[in-house]
């Protein structure tokens, strides 16, 4: 009898577990993810729609922007490199979350500052002007530099100055960067990046600045696309916010399903 009752609780205690996987691997199957590049739909003049803009204050002197390829370095007596990503979010979906991903490069390395600060910024100047033809950059070069590094965060955090060029750092936004990632759709969205301010270990060395970044592979935002949890959700229109269903049907067939019946629009 006892037996019995101990097979009998291991059976429940199994149907638990196997009910709890059933659910995870529901809500896994659920996800559905986009993947932006700046590969994607390439403004005239450029490979990739992002660049770098660097001024080494030292001289006085701010270098023409470079589009194609990416730095960023930590920035001390002025000194910095500032880069700029676009991605073009004419089909993207509402997102819950967004990533940057970014690859270290090549010529990332060293100097004489301690840590690998960095932080992504707000761009206001539209690409319309950022990505002028036919020359690069026919206004005022200053102002895109501050852009790229003032106004409100969207995330940073540090990244280790030894590795691999092939390293990734994956940077997700914040809320406010979500937010304006969602106000963006149906566009082009601009993010800036720039590196953290360090203080030289001896002031009377010549500037070696930290290059967190030094590459040309193109800059990726990996988006987790805001679903629906309940069939009222589609109701009334609402299948329109989520942007991957292509009418109400298809959005209550994923909510019954529990995500199994994907949108027909994007398959997850
Ligand atoms: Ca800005």
């Amino acid at each position: 009898m006892r037996e019995r009752l101990k097979v009998r609780r291991i059976v429940r205690v199994c149907v638990g577990i196997a009910a709890v996987l059933v659910a995870s691997a529901t809500t896994a199957n659920a996800a559905i993810v986009e993947t932006f590049s700046t590969a994607q739909s390439p403004f005239p003049g450029g490979a990739t729609n992002q660049g770098v803009i660097s001024f080494n204050y030292q001289d006085g002197v701010l270098f023409p922007p470079q589009r194609g390829s990416y730095y960023v370095s930590e920035e001390s007596r002025g000194s910095g490199d500032r880069s700029w990503f676009t991605f073009d979010l004419r089909s993207s979906c509402t997102a819950t979350d967004v990533t940057l991903q970014l690859v270290r490069g090549s010529e990332f390395g060293k100097g004489d500052l301690a840590g690998g600060d960095y932080t992504i910024h707000e761009v206001t100047t539209p690409p319309e002007v950022i990505y002028a033809t036919p020359g690069p950059f026919p206004y005022d070069p200053y102002a895109v530099f501050n852009d790229l590094g003032d106004g409100p965060v969207f995330g940073g955090g540090g990244w280790p100055l030894d590795g691999a060029p092939s390293d990734v750092l994956s940077s997700r936004l914040n809320a406010a960067g979500v937010a304006a990632f969602n106000a963006a759709r149906g566009d082009f969205f601009t993010l800036g990046m720039t590196g953290g301010r360090g203080t030289y270990i001896d002031p009377g060395l010549p500037p070696e600045r930290n290059t967190i970044f030094g590459v040309s592979d193109p800059a990726k935002l990996v988006v987790t696309c805001a679903l629906p949890s309940k069939k009222a959700d589609c109701k009334n229109g609402g299948w329109r916010n989520y942007s991957v269903f292509k009418n109400q049907g298809d959005c209550v067939g994923f909510v019954a399903t529990g995500g199994k019946n994907p949108p027909a629009k994007k398959p997850g």
